[in-house]
């Protein structure tokens, strides 16, 4: 059925709920096409709003067999939408609804609600999914304490909270944390567990299980291994510790997204928990922890203090991702770490804020919230929270969480809530720096520098480009971290913080011995684009000499974007030679961390480089990029061919595999020395590395270097005969194909691997893994003719009819479309217009479309 046009929501239009609920009983009879929810909910009147109100419940897709209040039975009516008892039908104060209604989990392929995945049932509720259960005031506001009985042959049955009883085909299970609905969560299936066990600083004994289905139980051990090093961190560096009995994650292999945090009841794609040596990467290793991590201070930051309403989204999720940067930083390296995250922050968020998609971290409206869960509230979220930190200071900072914490516990909150603890805590003004949380796009900062007779001075300018429903911008507070280099590589100035917080600023160090070199916006202190020219002796210094390990990277990202981008414009045939000299030095510093110099070692990719040129108001080309990169690469490789040989050899990790960031960093190294050596030696080293690996991130790592330069098949038929029966590694398998495929070749194949048996396009992870490696192919998806836009977009459509938030991920491929030269323009739009005009697209795709067009 054609959804009706969609209405946006709007912040401004919020009114707390007009009633509240003191408990909720719940009994689930399991079936796959029958499955009967019966809910008894007690509510009451709200102090806080007006009263009279009628009482509103949301549910969709319910089949309502009887409803009653205070044990009367009503003649409910339902929309498509929820139902609504006027407000002469409820008794004066507090009253109990009582429904039954049946849902079918097994026809439910949007993932999203109760639904079955391998056999087994699950749930996902947030944001909007706890209606598609039963009928709820489906709002993060409205908390209650939750008691759930499951009634099911499946020998286990989970819900939240601690378990109260259980017998032959039921189970009961009882949260007395107060929750909003998004976090409730059930789980039955034939599973199977390695238990464990935390006992917390106050002395709890806790539970730990880790749920997969019967094969995987031997790979559970490093996302339990990450479980308890996240709770230990929580309690020593924030002070918290978890709050029940028994802690469950639940492995599963239909998710449409990483992870979902739900109250004692984490639910996990299974690919962010099932990891052995031999089928997991070290990035896999890594996401695991990160993920494992990320749920688990969710508790706090999220679960105890809550939103009150969907626009704070990034109150719990930027603060939880800056909690886990933070302790992935603990973990393995500040300095790598914070490296990958702004990696990653440009390569999303820059986008998404470039774009049509540009919307504030705190956004004003939307129509499908789902859509919202992006890096803008995510990723640049976690980034106010990292400057919020620098402005008031370590202690300060933790000062204002405990604040936040004992002032808000069992609430749902606000971004003004956050900010109130940081200025009372944090002693200072924080009306301006709140900005950061309405205005959307990323700002420029031009800096440019004078010297005189010993005095440098350093004027900085910001500009905030426009954006979808922005045309003005207002001067952020924006801290930039900074520091001065003197010629002989010494430090002159330490790092300060400036606080740029007008249009301009300017400083002026005195007495300086010589021209000092500026390393500005340390540990990359805000999330903003730098207009800084220097020259390459300027950066070669700093990546020698300067004191901040990021901006040290920083000056070799910016030498080989430089060149890369003159030879793009053809002002020169090959890489500079400084270039390749300061590539030399870093990667072969033996004191240097070797993940440091395998990420120096990998160049910009080709949507960085796209993305950096159009910034710098060229058309990018997909495929100049790709052939440039090329040449790049394999002038690198002849040129550092010894050097990379040595690497090579020295990286190895003899001994047993070790996940943890030492060995990991090791392999990172060699791998990216392997993959450059491929351009020198026609893949030698690539396919002694494959035959030897005993672990996935060498088997992979290699088998990507050879398709990198067109070679790989035997390795490629090798890899499926071992593992065509691991859906995870087979994921590896589409993927690697498809993303580093020949431009030329990479539609093809992507069709043809459409057609391969193992396609299961229903499944997120699969459909990612083939339609999302060709966008991930730059050159493949932009290639002339527009073939890959086509494919995509039928793809999208198709999925759409089945999985709407999926089909609506994986549509932003198409976000950057006016970056790129008319003809190319031409043919996107047009494969927007179509998914447009499709008669039966879902909410959350006309969102999506509509926004990317423009209108
Ligand atoms: N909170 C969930 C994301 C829910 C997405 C709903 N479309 C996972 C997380 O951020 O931890
Ligand atoms: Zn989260």
């Amino acid at each position: 059925m054609p959804d009706t046009t969609p209405q946006p929501v709007f912040l401004a239009d919020y009114q707390p709920p007009p009633f509240l609920v003191e408990s909720v009983a719940l009994t689930f009879r399991l079936h796959p096409t029958a499955t009967r929810v019966s809910s008894e909910i007690r509510f009451r009147p709200n102090p806080d709003a007006t009263p009279g109100h009628d009482l509103r419940l949301d549910g969709e897709g319910l089949n309502l067999l009887h409803a009653s209040i205070d044990a009367m039975p009503l003649d409910a009516r339902p929309d498509t939408t929820g139902l609504t008892i006027p407000a002469a039908l409820l008794p004066e104060g507090a009253f109990v609804w009582q429904a039954e209604v049946e849902i079918a989990p097994e026809g439910n392929t949007a993932l999203e609600g109760l639904y079955m995945s391998g056999g087994m049932y699950c749930t996902q509720c947030e944001a909007e999914g706890f209606r598609k259960i039963t009928y709820y005031p489906d709002r993060p506001d409205v908390m209650a304490p939750f008691r759930v009985r499951i009634e099911s042959d499946l020998p286990v049955l989970l819900s939240n909270g601690n378990p109260v009883a259980s017998g032959a085909g039921w189970a009961e299970w009882d949260d007395p944390h107060p929750k909003p609905s998004y976090l409730f969560a059930l789980v039955g299936g034939d599973l199977v567990s390695t238990p464990d066990s935390f006992t917390t600083m106050d002395g709890r004994h806790v539970t730990l299980n880790i749920w997969v289905r019967k094969g995987d139980e031997h790979s559970t051990a490093y996302a339990m291994d990450a479980l308890k090093r996240s709770m230990l961190w929580d309690e020593q560096v924030y002070g918290r510790a978890y709050d029940l009995d028994i802690f469950n994650i639940v492995a599963v292999d239909d998710f449409n997204m990483g992870a979902m945090e739900n109250k004692g009841l984490n639910i996990f794609n299974s690919r962010y928990v099932l990891a052995t040596p031999e089928t997991a990467t070290d990035a896999d290793f890594a996401s695991i922890e990160r993920i494992i991590a990320h749920e688990y201070f969710h508790n706090w930051t999220g679960n105890r203090i809550t939103c009150r309403d969907w626009f704070q989204l990034s109150l719990k999720e930027g603060l939880t991702v800056f909690r886990d940067q933070q302790f992935m930083g603990d973990m393995r390296s500040h300095a790598v770490k914070r490296i990958e995250d702004v990696l990653t922050l440009r390569a999303r968020q820059f986008r998404e804020d470039a774009g049509p998609l540009a919307h504030p971290v705190r956004p004003e409206s939307y129509v499908e919230i789902n859509n919202f869960y992006t890096a803008t509230v995510y990723e640049k979220g976690a980034e106010l929270i990292r400057m919020l930190r620098l402005l008031v200071g370590e202690d300060r900072y933790a000062a204002a969480l405990d604040l936040y914490f004992n002032r808000h516990d069992g609430q749902a909150c606000t971004i003004e809530d956050w900010i109130a603890v940081f200025e009372e805590a944090g002693g200072r003004d924080l009306s301006q720096f709140k900005r950061w949380y309405g205005q959307a796009g990323t700002p420029r900062i031009d800096a440019t520098e004078d010297w005189q007779d010993g005095q440098y001075t350093l004027t900085l300018r910001q500009h905030t480009a426009p954006t979808p429903g922005q045309p003005l911008k207002e001067p952020l507070l924006i801290p930039v971290a900074m520091g001065l280099i003197g010629p002989d590589g010494t430090e002159f100035l330490p790092t300060q913080v400036l606080e740029l917080d007008g249009p301009t600023l300017s400083v002026t160090y005195d007495n300086l011995p010589a021209r000092p070199v500026a390393s500005l916006l340390r540990g990359f202190s805000a999330p903003v684009v730098l207009d800084h020219t220097q020259p390459p002796a300027d950066l070669a210094l700093l990546l020698a000499h300067d004191t901040d390990p990021f901006n040290r990277f920083e000056a070799g990202r910016s030498l080989a974007r430089d060149t890369l981008h003159a030879m793009i414009m053809q002002t020169a045939a090959q890489p500079d030679p400084q270039f390749i000299d300061a590539l030399r030095i870093m990667i072969c510093d033996d004191t240097l961390d070797p993940a440091f110099r395998a990420l120096a070692l990998r160049l910009p990719g080709q949507e960085d480089l796209a993305a950096s040129l159009s910034e710098a108001g060229h058309t990018p080309d997909p495929t100049v990029i790709f052939q440039i990169r090329q040449k790049a690469m394999h002038a690198i490789a002849t040129a550092l061919k010894a050097e990379l040989e040595k690497i090579a050899q020295d990286m190895e990790t003899p001994g047993p595999f070790n996940p943890a960031a030492r060995d990991a960093g090791r392999r990172a190294l060699r791998i990216q020395a392997v993959a450059a050596l491929a351009y020198a030696d026609h893949g030698d080293a690539a396919k002694n590395a494959f035959a030897h690996a005993n672990n996935m991130t060498e088997q992979l790592g290699a088998w990507s270097a050879l398709l990198g330069i067109g070679a790989g098949a035997q390795e490629g038929a090798e890899f499926y005969a071992r593992w065509r029966h691991d859906r995870l590694v087979m994921d590896k398998w589409f993927m690697a194909q498809i993303m580093f495929a020949a431009p030329d070749t990479a539609v093809a194949l992507t069709e043809t691997l459409t057609r391969h048996a193992s396609f299961d396009w229903k499944n997120p992870n699969r459909f990612r893994a083939v339609i999302g490696a060709l966008g991930a192919n730059p050159a493949g998806f932009h290639c002339q003719g527009g073939a890959g836009y086509r494919l995509v977009a039928d793809w999208l459509l198709r999925l759409d009819g089945v999985n709407p938030q999926a089909a609506a991920r994986n549509s932003t491929v198409f976000e950057t479309w006016r970056r790129y030269d008319s003809d190319r323009q031409t043919l996107l739009r047009s494969e927007l217009q179509r998914m447009a005009s499709h008669p039966t697209l879902s909410r959350d795709m006309t969102e999506m479309v509509a926004r990317m067009l423009g209108e």
